[in-house]
């Protein structure tokens, strides 16, 4: 009953009530919140593609007649992020790693990747001890084999958190001592391998060739990338860089402890379609903190 009507009624109220946001309204608006981006240390290029990618969805199309512009283009852009964090998905590690141990009898490679001073031997030494506490054998072989002390570095972390080192002399080949890892961990059917590297040498050709190699002689079941979360826009184009030429599956973003901005894990996610795992924050063992997406959104959306 009173079918037509009713339609006829809310088609009225409907034109009164939408309107469509003025292209002005709307610059305005989008500008506006590029510049919170980038100031809350979102890549320049990311904040860029994700204001460019909110503008077009909310171009042309009907709001609230009482809304607000920059509460409507707010919500487009905590959906579009949020959207970018599920696609990238998330690893649960150690399900990952007893999976294997069980079903191949296996241990699993992981192989860290990342420029120098990014935190990642720190970080090798935290994931050990992370995995350790979860009832899991940890070997770690010393893959940064240029670096004056990086093995003295290792050796010396794992030595405090009663690990074993697989090593070799300064100058060997980093997919020998991987190699030698892997042959270390079946033979002492160790759970996990983590194979930290070296983030410098003379170009980033000869960096990518020799990550690439090793990932060749290892075929590791998981490439970390670490990136310091205070370097921003480094932080991306070392992820693209990693990404590019040797490939990853998650990163581990860290002193995440001095940042309080957080545009850096956005960024990569953003760009690389990566998971972010874990979040340093710190330099003791046990300051390593599983990623939480919703919690990052919300602090990041919400301060
Ligand atoms: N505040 C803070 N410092 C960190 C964190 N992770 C690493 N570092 C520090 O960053 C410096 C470089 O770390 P290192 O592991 O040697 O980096 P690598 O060159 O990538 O192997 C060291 O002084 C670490 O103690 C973190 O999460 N928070
Ligand atoms: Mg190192």
């Amino acid at each position: 009953m009173f079918e037509r009507l009713k339609q006829a009624f809310s088609a009225v109220t409907s034109a009164v009530k939408e309107k469509q946001l003025s292209e002005e309204e709307l610059d305005k608006v989008v500008f506006d919140f590029q510049i919170s981006l980038i100031e809350s240390d979102v890549a320049q290029s990311v904040a860029e593609a994700l204001t460019t990618e909110v503008q077009k969805s909310v171009t042309g199309t009907k709001v609230d007649r009482s809304a607000d512009p920059s509460e409507v283009v707010g919500q487009r852009l905590t959906a579009l992020l949020q959207d970018a964090f599920t696609k990238a998905g998330s690893v649960d590690l150690v399900a990952n790693i007893r999976e294997k141990v069980k079903s191949k009898g296996e241990p699993y490679v992981i192989l860290f990747l990342g420029i120098n001073g990014t935190g990642k031997t720190t970080t090798v030494a935290k994931l050990a001890s992370y995995l350790k506490k979860q009832g899991l054998s940890v070997v770690c072989a010393a893959g940064d084999t240029h670096r004056p002390g990086a093995i003295e570095q290792l050796t010396e972390h794992a030595g405090r958190l009663a690990l074993k080192v697989v090593s070799q002399r300064y100058g060997a080949d980093p997919a020998a001592v991987g190699r030698d890892g892997v042959l270390y961990a079946k033979a002492h059917h160790t759970d996990c391998l983590i194979i930290d590297t070296a983030g410098r040498m003379q170009t980033n050709q000869n960096l990518m060739e020799e990550m690439a190699k090793i990932v060749r002689v290892v075929a590791p079941d998981f490439r970390i990338f670490v990136a310091d979360a205070l370097t921003g826009n480094d932080a991306v184009s070392q992820a693209e860089l990693f990404n590019q030429h040797v490939g990853f599956d998650g990163a581990i973003l860290t002193k995440a402890d001095a940042d309080v901005r957080g545009g850096a894990a956005l960024s990569i996610v953003y760009t690389t379609g990566k998971p972010v795992l874990f979040l340093g924050m710190g330099q003791g063992y046990d300051d390593l903190a599983p990623f939480d997406t919703q919690k990052f959104l919300d602090s990041l959306l919400n301060p």
